[in-house]
């Protein structure tokens, strides 16, 4: 039986601030669908405090000073998720088949709550059986070990950004003793362009913001980033910074709410009065992927006004000269026209950025996501440096990573980029010759599987088939691989397109106790202005079956590896304690006395050097970046008339592939996830209409066919030309050749495609599968 979308449908314009009674409402519907209205609400008093657990939603910052309910709309529902009531059993299992469920869309994969028993899949009766836990590390480590005599490159160690610290170094020396470095991780599809681009201009490869920054700034500029949506408790200081009068300027395609209104769900005098703030002072609705030039023009427009800090120029960085004869030789209507955006708009941030004497630069996937994503960011950061606003209180550069510890795992070495892990001391201190060779990023692992020169997939967390481009592709490649191994928590797309071999192993989450022989055992995690916090789970597992992610990759590393007296998996599993102490051996300078300072309020930072204004770069000094052309899409054809440029969008009801309704509130669209936003001048000049049931089209080259039908029209305020559909569901439309140049991170924000009009029968909404064809 098909499982998709039955709802009213309704879409109009949302009236309401972002946060306010909406809020509150909508996280005591999920606590009450989840079945854990009582239970729920008591962990929240708990969430993101010293002594409690660690938000498993996104990565902002975790206060010292905690407010009472530290915890926003969306971590309410992703906790919510995770201590659900719902169980997924071998009953369900025996219930449906596998061919069955891949006609149910995300939303309805995840609904029968949390896996409670190892499972492997039976290609006889197309269903997955419960098995012991034995039997299937057995198994997988025999695979493993097999396809590593054939060549230790064959095998990949993906994880999603959620694993603790201490799990992602245990992954990661796994896979290095292994023999390679094929640590994707779900940063690959992320920031990885953030980690490319900002060590070159500034020497790190995090952002140099801190919270006590927001208190001191006079100025915020947002690039592409959705805090209402996707890390809500960053609207408070949003709007104590607003309440000081601070301009906020927005760079974004889409009015997002969040960045325009806010009433602060947890203040009832704010809700009673209907009290909202306003928070962006000016609001550019910038062509996607016209970041680059706008960012460009404002440069210019500040070196034409000569609001330049020289001392800071000159005694710190490295490049101006180039960069300003380069920005001098920029012609305005080419900016214009690449921006979407007139001189004067670009002009009025200028004026308003010369004034300032301390600004922090905030951006997302709006500028990671595209072709030329890594020179955007470097613009950002040239912007900065061209008035000093770089290692000085209340300024600075602020990535905002999305999974709850993405960036603790890169710290941790979960990376296929051998020159960010200290390798020699690894191999003092576990006495081994770590490989050398660059690992597979998640692209050029999605191209090797095409390739078919994996045998061996280990998903750690994630959904992975779901969340890469070209599914259309990648599916049919995956059910080729030996083994896939699906280390979750939930039932999702991956792993329902079984290898030769496929499994299902459930973890415990973050929030539940986690006893080992030594007792209750705490984890850490990072967070996005690289702070590290301890956590410590307070529910009862969702089974009795469940192991840690730990204890996963300790049996793995028992039973695959050869015995290694410097590598005692078994003490590690048993006391966590020992997992940091061996993580403080191998980074002393961050992770010194980590057991202790772990609980600190507010967590310890990791040394940022730029925030001491010194530079790690080759240059010794920050760096201006001149990027080679303005083109943001240099890989594909040239736009005709009827080509628009598409943005994959997130709603409001969902954490990535992970769907929890179908009402993206916000931008007033209830009861559907199936929707092309549309300017108006653009339905009218494609012969379309409000409502239109249509099809997509990539505009491609490369004799693939990539389609996506059933969508629906829906008149929406962004620019002309531009058009959004919401991910995961559009990734069928995504080429996986279409990348960020140097950081490979997809082009997510900027598919050119075509819109056809569907008659009748054939506009029926198809979630399941992907509709794609190749041509001969
Ligand atoms: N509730 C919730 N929270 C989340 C997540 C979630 O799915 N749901 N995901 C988590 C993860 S892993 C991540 S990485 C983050 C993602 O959080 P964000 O970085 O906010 O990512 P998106 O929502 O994909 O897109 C951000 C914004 O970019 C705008 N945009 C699109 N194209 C362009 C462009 O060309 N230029 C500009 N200037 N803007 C553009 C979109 O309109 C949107 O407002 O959030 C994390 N938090
Ligand atoms: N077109 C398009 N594609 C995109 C994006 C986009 O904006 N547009 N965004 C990209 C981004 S920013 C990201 S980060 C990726 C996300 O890619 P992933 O991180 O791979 O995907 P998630 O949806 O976060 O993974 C959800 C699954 O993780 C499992 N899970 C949840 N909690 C835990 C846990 O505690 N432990 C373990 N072991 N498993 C757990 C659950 O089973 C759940 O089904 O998608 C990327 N893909
Ligand atoms: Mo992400």
């Amino acid at each position: 039986m098909m499982k998709s979308r039955a709802k009213r449908i309704s879409l109009k314009p949302y009236v309401g601030p972002a946060g306010g009674w909406g809020s509150a409402r909508s996280v005591g519907n999920i606590l009450a669908r989840e079945n854990v209205l009582a239970s729920g609400s008591l962990l929240l008093t708990r969430h993101n405090k010293v002594d409690g657990f660690q938000c498993v939603g996104c990565a902002w910052v975790k206060p010292a000073q905690p407010l009472p309910f530290e915890f926003c709309e969306n971590g309410a529902k992703t906790v919510a998720w995770e201590i659900t009531n719902h169980r997924c059993g071998p009953d369900f299992f025996a219930e449906h088949t596998v061919t069955d469920l891949l006609d149910w869309d995300d939303y309805h994969l995840e609904q029968p709550g949390r896996l409670t028993h190892p499972l492997r899949y039976d290609l006889e009766s197309d269903r997955y059986r419960p098995v012991s836990w034995g039997a299937a590390l057995d198994e997988i480590a025999r695979e493993l070990r097999a396809s590593r005599a054939r060549d230790p490159k064959r095998a990949v160690f993906y994880s999603s950004g959620r694993c603790s610290n201490e799990a992602s170094y245990l992954y990661a020396l796994f896979a290095r003793l292994y023999g390679n470095n094929n640590l994707p991780d779900s940063s690959n599809l992320c920031h990885e362009t953030t980690s490319v681009a900002l060590p070159e201009s500034i020497g790190q490869p995090v952002g140099s913001v801190s919270l006590a920054d927001w208190g001191h700034t006079d100025c915020i500029l947002f690039f592409g980033q959705n805090p209402g949506s996707n890390s809500p408790r960053m609207l408070h200081p949003l709007q104590e910074a607003s309440e000081r009068g601070v301009p906020i300027i927005t760079y974004n395609p889409l009015r997002e709410r969040g960045l325009e209104r806010f009433t602060n769900p947890q203040s009832p005098t704010e809700i009673l009065t209907g009290h909202e703030t306003r928070i962006s002072s000016q609001y550019h609705q910038v062509k996607t992927g016209g970041d680059l030039a706008a960012l460009t023009g404002i440069c210019k427009a500040v070196l034409e006004l000569g609001a330049l800090d020289h001392g800071f120029i000159a005694e710190h960085t490295h490049g101006f000269t180039a960069f300003a004869e380069w920005l001098r030789g920029q012609d305005w209507a080419e900016l214009e026209r690449r921006a979407g955006l007139p001189r004067i708009a670009l002009e009025a941030t200028a004026a308003v950025y010369a004034r300032s004497q301390a600004t922090i630069a905030v951006y997302g996937m709006g500028l990671t996501q595209h072709r030329a994503g890594v020179d955007t960011v470097q613009m950002l950061a040239n912007l900065l440096l061209l008035r000093g606003n770089m290692g000085r209180s209340g300024a600075g550069i602020c990535p905002v990573r999305g999974h709850s510890n993405v960036q603790g795992q890169r710290t941790m070495g979960v990376t296929e980029k051998p020159d960010l892990v200290p390798l020699d001391r690894l191999k003092r201190q576990y006495g081994f010759e770590p490989p050398r060779e660059a690992g597979f990023t998640s692209v050029e692992a999605c191209e090797a599987i095409l390739a078919g020169t994996v045998d061996c997939f280990i998903e750690l967390g994630g959904n992975f088939v779901r969340a890469v481009p070209d599914r259309g592709r990648v599916e049919p490649a995956w059910r080729r691989l030996r083994l896939t191994v699906n280390a979750i928590t939930k039932l999702n797309r991956t792993a329902l397109v079984p290898g030769e071999i496929s499994y299902i192993l459930p973890v415990l989450g973050r929030i539940e106790t986690d006893r080992q022989a030594t007792g209750i055992q705490s984890l850490s995690m990072e967070d996005t202005t690289g702070c590290a916090h301890g956590s410590r789970g307070m529910r009862r597992p969702a089974s009795a079956h469940l192991i840690s992610e730990i204890r996963l990759v300790a049996e793995l590393g028992k039973r695959v590896l050869e015995p290694n007296p410097r590598v005692p998996w078994d003490a590690w599993c048993d006391d966590y304690r020992l997992i940091r102490e061996a993580i403080s051996k191998t980074y002393p300078e961050t992770f010194f006395d980590y057991d202790r300072r772990m609980w600190e309020p507010g967590g310890f930072q990791r040394p940022l050097p730029a925030c001491k204004r010194e530079w790690h770069t080759k240059t010794g000094k920050a760096n201006f970046i001149t990027p080679n052309g303005l083109d943001e899409d240099r890989d594909m054809p040239e736009d005709g008339p009827d080509v628009l440029r598409m943005m994959t969008l997130r709603s409001n009801d969902q954490f990535n592939t992970t769907v929890f309704g179908y009402d993206d509130r916000f931008r007033g669209i209830k009861g559907t996830r199936d929707v092309l936003l549309m300017n108006r001048l653009d339905i009218d000049r494609l012969g379309l209409a409000d409502g239109a049931m249509v099809r997509i089209e990539t505009v491609a080259d490369d004799g693939v066919r990539r389609e996506l039908p059933g969508l629906r029209v829906v008149d929406y305020d962004l620019p002309v030309g531009c058009v959004g559909a919401y991910y995961p569901e559009a990734n069928v439309l995504l080429p996986l050749w279409h990348y960020a140049v140097g950081s490979m991170t997809p082009a997510a924000k900027s598919i050119p495609v075509r819109v056809h009009r569907m008659d009748g029968d054939t506009a029926r909404t198809r979630h399941g599968r992907p509709q794609m064809s190749l041509h001969p």
